[in-house]
């Protein structure tokens, strides 16, 4: 099976001199300075409409066009999910490549709305701008993968993860059920950043391989990991709900670095992952360059794993 092939070499496991049936890519370096260009984007997005992209406001859905162009122009079939939620209507961008299998889809996904305090560069445009730049690898490589692909920009997660809620409660049986997988990614630059990925504790059984996954695309990059409970934080939160398997990384918010893990990852002790969480400051100053790259990475080493590129 081609999760386990993928696993396989990248633990960097030879069986004896056994050729797969299918060559099983490895996952590009997705270069950060693409990522960090999506994020300037956000950036200017904020300021020209009143320093945010919170939901319900303009610099939101000048956001959701930003990547909806990107994403078309790259070749992905997009639509917009709407819903109603504070008396404005809110918007989900969901992406689809349109290749593979569409009974067995994953998805990965992060929220594109910011709080209304501030644009919002690494709560969530981090997560959304190494989504975005995944999806145009995908599109650049032109991959035919096995299962299919399908991304999710969600609205309206800072007031409840709204947006994510609406698109889960949206399916029908059927449609949850083809959904094998959601990774999630929800700030992933922090400036003095953690290596998180989600404890698979508790979620729906096939977390495990995600978190697994995810770990090993870490790994293979030499940076140390930790397990965190995200439970209800995020919008991987409704997928569980629905029984799908999740997962994600997570570099951290308004916790404080411990000095073990200022050992480990460097960084300061005793300082909050993100000290511009949720604040005016969470601009493109706040962004940890290192951070960013290595989770972009990763996301690319389990999406690719996982639809069997
Ligand atoms: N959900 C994040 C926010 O938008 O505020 C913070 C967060 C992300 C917390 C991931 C835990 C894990
Ligand atoms: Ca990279
Ligand atoms: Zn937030």
């Amino acid at each position: 099976m081609k999760l386990l092939a993928a696993m396989v070499l990248v633990v960097g496991t030879t069986v004896g001199t056994v050729t797969p049936a299918h060559a099983v890519a490895a996952a590009p370096d997705i270069p950060v300075a693409n990522v960090q260009a999506h994020l300037a984007e956000l950036q200017r997005i904020a300021t020209a409409n009143g320093g945010n992209r919170a939901h319900g406001r303009p610099g939101y859905r000048a956001s959701l066009d930003y990547v909806k162009a990107k994403l078309d122009a790259a070749g992905y079939q997009t639509r917009i999910h709407t819903f109603t939620a504070s008396g404005a209507t809110g918007y989900n961008l969901i992406a689809d490549w349109p290749h593979g299998d569409a009974n067995n889809v994953i998805m990965s996904g992060g929220h594109l709305d910011s709080v209304s305090r501030g644009p919002g560069i690494n709560d969530n445009g981090s997560g959304s701008a190494g989504l975005l730049e995944v999806a145009l690898t995908v599109s650049r490589q032109n991959l035919r993968p096995q299962n299919r692909l399908r991304f999710g920009w969600w609205g309206a997660e800072e007031l409840g993860l709204l947006g994510s809620t609406a698109y889960v409660n949206s399916l029908t049986a059927a449609q949850r059920s083809v959904i094998k997988g959601y990774v999630n990614f929800d700030m992933i630059g922090s400036p003095n950043p953690a290596y998180f990925v989600y404890s698979s504790s508790g979620q729906p059984s096939g977390s495990q391989a995600i978190r697994q996954l995810l770990e090993q695309g870490f790994a293979a990059k030499g940076v140390q990991t930790e397990l965190t409970s995200v439970g209800g934080r995020s919008d991987h939160a409704a997928f569980a709900r629905a029984g799908i398997p999740i997962g994600g990384t997570f570099s951290g918010a308004e916790g404080r670095k411990t000095a073990a893990q200022a050992q480990k990852w460097g960084g300061s002790a005793n300082v909050a992952f993100d000290r511009c969480y949720h604040q005016a400051c969470d601009t493109t100053s706040n962004i940890n360059a290192t951070s960013l790259d290595r989770h972009s990475d990763v996301i690319a080493h389990a999406l690719y794993a996982l639809i069997g590129a």
